[in-house]
């Protein structure tokens, strides 16, 4: 039954249509509300909320007992790498009354024992079928309920189904030969047998060396005669320093349980700390080593990523910091090619998860402990009697495999899913999983996802984690049952918004730059995607109660009654765009508009003393050239690769008021390196004292300056382009077209970074992007009366849109961004260009706003368009465009 989708459903005016399943008669009644897979901390926590609901609910668990990860992964050593007084639930408010945690970091043995104490204590087992694995579930459209299959036979129906199925659950293959022939003794570390394993006197295989290694092995070494650890990539890895619960943290829960607990959910990473904003290298090396080394003494793991703001994001900070932890590493160990072997060197640090680890270096020094590093002497097979690498074989009696997960996503696609259509859940995520807020994922209804992928999930504190996403979840049964719908499902759009949306979060970060888990790299044939999201818990958190306050954006909800569907995107910026506007909205900064033209300008020059400064160029001279009507500021940035180069003349923005030769300074180093070019920014006469046509006839007077003096510039001759962003890129495209109409100088390209055209301000970007995106429409409507009187704004000279002959103008590059007042005139521009049959390149800057680009080292997301910028010119400059050759 299809039911019309109204877009302006009210959800007040369906508060009398509350209805419940058992109430209705025109569909089957579900076996069950809820079925949930998996009985770890999601699943405990699923049962306690949807039992207090009202929910009749089951939950499949395939192990004998409960705990997930914790029932399976009792490897020696196994510890949590969060302090136990930050995973755990936090909605027992009593706890502290019948628990306490013995260390800051707990053993799995100690974990497993608070999961069965909070099973316990809120009488949660009754729900729970052990011993049984969901092996199916279909999508019944016609009755719209899931029917849920497992293999002990059970076939269940119920109107949800929720994924509490872990993200490191699904055990990897060996993908080691011979396995079969080995004699001895087989243990992999995620399927722990529950019988104590003796290694006392016995020689003994490590295989991996991510945290259950590099937590099991020392606990190993301390009972076998000997241990062999292949290493295919080394860690990072850091002293747990275990011990006690910190007091300090004990007496904030005394002082303030809830605030606390608060804190952590409005964390970037679901434990209590601010998220640092200091970029490393605006602090001197002294600081930054001391900062290192207090992280290294804390021993904990989202304090040592959050040391500085661009670790995770400057291949420079994330360098320094790696080699900070390398000089650790040869310090501990004794011998130099083992600490050689064991210093990561081919990924940034973080990339892949760090560990925590309790005298694990320390254990190399050992003189029955070895390292074998298999990338220098890979495993060619397993033997018999033990292993054989390309140069020795080895006698074991026992091997341990510690090689990890088919992370996030295996335990939800080892389920068979069907959805709307038979279609399965494991075709539809073949090149990588595609979800709405990792929650839910389109054409699978009232599928819910916990951390899946596409969430905070294993960036995060899981029990944080975990507790948002099922709290989310109840909301939404909540909502549902009380508005009349029985399914939701998320839009293809809102779900390829979000998609996107991670990959730009992830594109901004150093992550793909690892073969990780988290990439999906560890699983032979496994699409290389990042999985989790990577903004934050704060951030993602806030996402997810928007959709929430927006009616459920992006999602369709349907019931007997009647559907809704409030379509769209939930996060359109760029990310870091998104906070660098949040960041500035809190500063509660006046507006330029606000202020006497004055003030406005030294507002705009103390404004700009506050951002990194940009790439090392060659070379930097400032001179004057002579303008129109006097000496005018020029800056030189030359590259630093030998000359002659092509040369870029450079006009700043500032809408024709504010601004000088040196206020687009990083953006023009930028240009530089990247274009091996030389950029001139030349400045111009400013508005209001001086107003059109001035800072026109300064700019040409700079274009043949420029061109006359190319050779002892340190220019090639003929090899002229001129850029501009916003007032300037107006400039710069009014320029192209008076040397096009008189006879030179010769311009190769043109680069029009948001450009006014036309000033128009009826166009809809005006409108839509009128407010809160930097640049407002009253800010440009100001800084056009500055400039210009009405009567002349038709003028090409201020409107080369309103120019009637566009043909045989230099070949362009127009960058709009999406969320400029400035976009629509940009995109008309580079229409009318290409109307004329002048070459041209449309970039059209996703999630940007009309400074975001410009914004070196601030706004990384800008990089890939000053990089096509950079590109373009680099073809402007190609011999065939130059006029030697083309005469
Ligand atoms: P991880 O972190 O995935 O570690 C697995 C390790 O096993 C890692 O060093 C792998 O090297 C190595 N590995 C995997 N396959 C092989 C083969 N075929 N040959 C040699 N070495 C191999 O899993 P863990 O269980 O240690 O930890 C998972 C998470 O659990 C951890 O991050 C914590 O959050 C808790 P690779 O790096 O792939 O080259």
């Amino acid at each position: 039954m299809e039911y019309p989708i109204t877009q302006d459903a009210g959800l007040e005016a369906r508060d009398d249509r509350l209805v419940t399943d058992s109430a209705r008669t025109d569909r089957p009644t579900p076996d069950v509300d809820v079925v949930v897979v998996g009985a770890g901390i999601a699943g405990l926590y699923l049962a306690y909320r949807l039992s207090r609901a009202g929910h009749r609910l089951r939950v499949f668990e395939a192990g004998d007992d409960l705990g997930g990860t914790w029932y399976w992964n009792r490897y020696p050593g196994a510890r949590v790498d969060v302090p136990s007084i930050d995973y755990m639930y936090s909605f027992d408010p009593n706890w502290q009354r019948d628990w306490q945690w013995s260390e800051k970091y707990a053993t799995q043995p100690e974990i497993l024992r608070y999961l069965n104490h909070i099973a316990d204590k809120h009488d949660l087992r009754r729900h729970i079928t052990f011993s049984t694995r969901v092996r199916q579930a279909g999508w019944d459209d016609g009755a719209s309920l899931w029917r849920v299959r497992t293999d002990g036979g059970d076939d269940v129906s119920a109107r949800f189904v929720v994924m509490a199925t872990g993200c490191l659950s699904m055990p990897k293959q060996a993908e080691v030969d011979g396995l079969e022939s080995f004699t001895g003794e087989v243990y992999f570390t995620s399927r722990w047998p529950h019988d104590p394993v003796d290694f006392t006197g016995k020689r003994v295989a490590v295989i991996g060396t991510g945290s259950s290694g590099v937590q099991s092995i020392p606990v190993i070494a301390e009972e076998a005669r000997e241990v062999v650890v292949f290493q295919r990539t080394p860690t990072f890895s850091i002293p747990a320093r275990n011990g006690q619960v910190s007091p300090e943290r004990l007496a904030l829960f005394a002082a303030n349980e809830a605030d606390y607990r608060s804190a952590a959910r409005m964390s970037p990473g679901g434990i209590p700390m601010e998220r640092s904003i200091t970029p490393t290298f605006s602090v001197s090396e002294a600081e930054r080593q001391q900062r290192y080394e207090r992280a290294w003494g804390i021993g904990e793991l989202f304090e040592a990523i959050n040391v500085y703001a661009d670790v995770l994001s400057n291949p420079a900070a994330n360098h320094e910091f790696a080699e900070f932890f390398r000089n650790k590493i040869r310090a501990i160990v004794d011998d130099p090619q083992t600490a050689s072997d064991l210093c990561p060197t081919d990924y940034p640090v973080a990339t892949k998860r760090p560990c925590l680890d309790t005298n694990y270096y320390a254990t190399y020094n050992l003189p029955h402990v070895r390292l074998v590093n298999v990338r220098k002497h890979p495993i060619r097979q397993i033997t018999e009697t033990g292993i054989d690498t390309a140069h020795e074989a080895f006698t074991f009696d026992a091997i341990v495999f510690a090689t990890g997960f088919d992370a996030v996503t295996g335990a939800i696609t080892a389920v068979d899913i069907t959805g709307r259509d038979d279609a399965a859940l494991k075709d539809k995520w073949a090149d990588g999983p595609q979800t709405y807020l990792g929650l839910t994922t389109a054409g699978f209804p009232n599928l819910f996802l916990i951390t899946g992928p596409g969430s905070p999930s294993v960036l995060s504190n899981m029990a944080v984690s975990i507790e948002q996403h099922v709290d989310w979840v109840l909301d939404c049964l909540g909502h549902l049952r009380a508005h009349g719908f029985a399914a939701i499902e998320p839009t293809a759009t809102a779900e390829a918004g979000w998609t996107q949306h991670v990959n730009d979060c992830a594109d901004i970060t150093l992550f793909p730059a690892a073969n990780s888990w988290y990439m999906g790299a560890n699983v032979p044939g496994k699409p290389r995607v990042f999985l989790p999201y990577p903004a934050g818990v704060d951030f993602y958190r806030a996402t997810c109660d928007e959709v929430v306050a927006r009616d459920y954006l992006g999602f369709k909800l349907s019931g007997p009654e009647g559907s809704m569907c409030n379509d769209g995107l939930v996060r359109r910026l760029q990310p870091d765009v998104e906070m660098i506007l949040i960041q500035m909205a809190a500063m509660n900064l006046p507006t330029l508009d606000s202020m006497p033209v004055d003030e406005a300008r030294a507002f705009y020059a103390q404004m700009s003393t506050t951002r990194p400064p940009g790439p090392d160029v060659g070379e930097i001279v400032d001179g004057v050239l002579p303008g129109a009507t006097g000496d005018l500021a020029y800056r030189l940035y030359r590259p630093p690769t030998p000359g002659p180069h092509a040369i870029v003349v450079f006009f700043h923005g500032g809408g024709w008021v504010v601004g000088d030769a040196v206020s687009d300074d990083p953006l023009c180093r930028d240009l530089c390196v990247r274009s091996d070019a030389i950029v001139i920014s030349a400045d111009y006469r400013h508005a209001p004292e001086h107003r059109f046509p001035a800072a026109v006839d300064d700019a040409m007077a700079a274009v043949r300056w420029v061109a006359d003096n190319a050779e002892a510039l340190g220019g090639m001759p003929g090899r002229l382009a001129v850029c501009g962003w916003s007032a300037g890129g107006n400039l710069a495209a009014v320029v192209s077209r008076l040397t096009r109409d008189a006879g030179g100088p010769h311009i190769v390209g043109q680069v029009l970074l948001t450009p006014p055209t036309d000033g128009d301000l009826t166009r809809a970007s005006y409108v839509e992007n009128a407010d809160g995106y930097g640049l407002t429409t009253a800010l440009a409507q100001w800084c056009y009366d500055h400039y210009i009187d009405p009567a002349d704004r038709r003028d090409p000279r201020f409107a080369p849109l309103c120019a009637g002959d566009l043909s045989g103008l230099p070949p362009a590059i127009v960058v709009t961004a999406e969320f400029d007042p400035l976009r629509d005139e940009g995109k008309a521009y580079a229409a009318a260009l290409d109307a004329a049959s002048v070459p041209v390149e449309h970039v059209r800057a996703r999630g940007h706003t009309h400074q975001s680009l410009t914004m070196v080292d601030v706004a990384l997301s800008g990089a890939p368009v000053r990089a096509r910028i950079a590109n373009a010119l680099r073809g402007f400059f190609l011999p065939t465009r130059t006029p030697e050759t083309a005469a």
